[in-house]
């Protein structure tokens, strides 16, 4: 765009587009819209320096390169009835007529005419031609463009093809303007005025507005120009209808209108590559939603188990605890009914007393508590095993959608790496539960609650079992009180002490029961926790790595719908700052 024509406000305006424009590429990068479609906006952003860019597109054999030379008044361009251009051609001024291959994609032709120095002109292959190659050049051209010239041919106007080619135009926000080429072989006005309300009706369909339209024959305007007969050519060139076009692109296209063209024409390639990339993130944000439920699913069964885990751990704990309440009660009992002076022969036997106590207070206590201990034990390792199949049913529900799902054309890199976490974390927990050996999972804990129990400075013996351990640990305890009933202390003391020494036993008896029990609980508690966590932990090692992909995937999306949005806002800012300094 030339600086001079622009008035300082328009100046000002096509610097910040251009800044602005620059940010968006950077956050479309940001967000892994492909190579291609930034380069395409960076290609429109540079278009903004360069003069008003007319692109002539459709299918081939319409009539483009006819079309452009009759414009020019010179056979400039090659024309012929296969598809016959074959590199995207700009026309631009020159003082000389030149041509110049700039490689097998591009060519540049140069030419002396007044209109060349306010626009240049890009004629390229045709649609639908056989050679592919062609459209992909025309696609890739027309984002750059600031008007497209959309040429169809009289003798099949408007094809199939070429609607659905004006519908990826119109994506890009181009200005079109349609072209009816070839009017000279309508044999009458009444038909050509048919031809006329069935491409109107369908482009505006596709446009939603009805766009220009010109039917012209190029071949008529070229044939006027080598016409010697000067009323010829005029009845000629008024046939080619050629005027009403040239006008258009001359006058009505004036430089306001040019100028909003082109401020306007990046903004339409930046929104289509939001619109673009919001329909990609839409579609991601689909695909994952299988995944987050099994994901979500996962983590509330994970932490529902550690819950359950926590909250049973307590009353099952509990009730080694009641045992042990018991069993002081017991022994109260017994020093009651034991210490008397009706019994002073009795007392006056430590061994016996102490016999008593084992038969009548300790009991099966350690069994007690060994059986409480293993029924914690077995339901652990039950709680467990479940809890991995648990698992399991989720991560199948999830492989079968994969199944459902195979057929189909190609898979992306990311649903191929989801898959992947799907199908290793299905391998673990499948490994788990078919290696689960409930026995040597109940053994292994049982070991460690023993040594855990034995470690506790309870006892300084190694561990044989742990009623073995609870027997040793309470009648320690107690023989230090039947202790205190020595022979030999009674019978210095005499009987007269029997109550205070019963009241002391009882006291110490007391207080060391509550410190066994203490750290007995204190010791199971501890263990069992800690198994129960390790248990968590297995679990979360096998399903995490899938969980926490689901949840970046997740996060990862809805900052691509944030950045999304914020250009959306910037364009249509953008949008009505470019109408506001053009004055429309
Ligand atoms: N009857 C008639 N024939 C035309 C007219 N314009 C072009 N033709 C003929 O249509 C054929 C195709 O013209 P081109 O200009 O090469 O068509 P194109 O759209 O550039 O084709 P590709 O380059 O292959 O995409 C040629 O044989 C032209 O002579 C016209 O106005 N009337
Ligand atoms: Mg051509």
């Amino acid at each position: 765009m030339r600086q001079s024509m622009l008035t300082d406000e328009q100046a000002q305006f096509l610097r910040e587009e251009k800044e602005a424009l620059s940010e968006i590429r950077l956050a479309l990068a940001e967000i892994d819209v492909p190579r291609e479609a930034l380069d395409t906006l960076q290609e429109a952003i540079l278009q903004l320096d360069e003069l008003f860019l007319i692109v002539i597109v459709g299918e081939f054999n319409a009539g483009k390169s006819a079309l452009v030379n009759a414009l020019l008044g010179e056979k400039v361009l090659l024309e012929g009835a296969t598809p016959t251009t074959s590199r995207v051609t700009l026309v631009k001024w020159g003082e000389k007529i030149a041509e110049q291959l700039v490689d097998e994609n591009f060519a540049i032709y140069t030419y002396p005419l007044p209109l060349l120095k306010e626009l240049n002109i890009v004629d390229t292959p045709g649609t639908n031609a056989v050679i592919r190659h062609h459209e992909r050049l025309t696609n890739e051209y027309v984002p750059r463009s600031d008007l497209v010239l959309f040429t169809t041919s009289a003798d099949h106007p408007l094809t199939e093809s070429e609607r659905q080619f004006l519908e990826r135009i119109l994506a890009w926000g181009k200005k079109v303007v349609i072209v009816l080429n070839k009017a000279d072989i309508v044999e009458s006005e009444t038909a050509l005025k048919e031809i006329q309300t069935f491409v109107l009706k369908h482009a505006a369909n596709v446009l939603g507005d009805t766009p220009e339209f010109f039917p012209v024959s190029a071949r008529l305007a070229q044939r006027s120009l080598s016409e010697s007969d000067s009323e010829e050519r005029k009845r000629l060139r008024a046939a080619s209808r050629l005027d009403d076009l040239d006008r258009y692109i001359t006058a009505t296209l004036d430089d306001t209108e040019r100028l909003r063209l082109k401020f306007n024409n990046p903004l339409g390639v930046a929104e289509n590559l939001v619109t673009q990339a919001g329909r990609a993130i839409h579609d991601q944000s689909e695909d994952i939603k299988e995944d987050q439920k099994t994901a979500a699913a996962l983590e509330t069964t994970i932490s529902d188990y550690e819950r359950d885990l926590k909250s049973e751990l307590t009353p099952r704990i509990a009730e080694v605890e009641n045992i042990l309440y018991k069993l002081e009660q017991r022994g109260l009992d017994f020093f009651d009914n034991t210490m008397r002076l009706t019994n002073i022969q009795g007392l006056m036997r430590g061994d016996k007393v102490r016999a008593e106590f084992e038969k009548k207070v300790l009991a099966d206590v350690p069994k007690q508590i060994e059986e409480q201990v293993q029924r914690l034990i077995d339901w652990l390792v039950q709680r467990d095993l479940q809890e991995w199949q648990r698992v399991m049913t989720y991560v199948q529900r999830r492989q079968a959608i994969n199944i459902d799902h195979i057929v189909g054309a190609g898979i992306e890199p990311r649903e191929i790496r989801r898959r992947e976490l799907i199908d290793s974390m299905g391998k673990t927990v499948q490994r788990v539960i078919e290696t689960y050996d409930r026995d040597k999972e109940a053994r292994d804990l049982a070991a460690h609650v023993e040594t855990a129990v034995a470690q506790t400075a309870l006892l300084e013996v190694s561990a044989v079992g742990l009623g073995t351990i609870v027997t040793a640990a309470v009648l320690s305890t107690s023989l230090d009180i039947t202790g205190i009933l020595a022979a030999g202390t009674l019978a210095i003391l005499g009987i007269f002490v029997i109550p205070y020494k019963r009241k002391q036993a009882k006291d110490s008896y007391k207080e060391k029961m509550t410190s066994l029990r203490a750290r007995l609980l204190d010791t199971l508690t501890t263990q069992f926790t800690k198994e129960s966590q390790n248990a968590v932990s297995r679990l979360k090692d096998g399903v995490m790595p899938y969980v926490r992909y689901v949840r970046s995937e997740r996060e990862r999306i809805e900052k691509g719908e944030a950045i999304l949005a914020r250009l959306r806002q910037r364009l249509s800012t953008l949008r009505a700052h470019s109408q506001a300094v053009i004055g429309k």
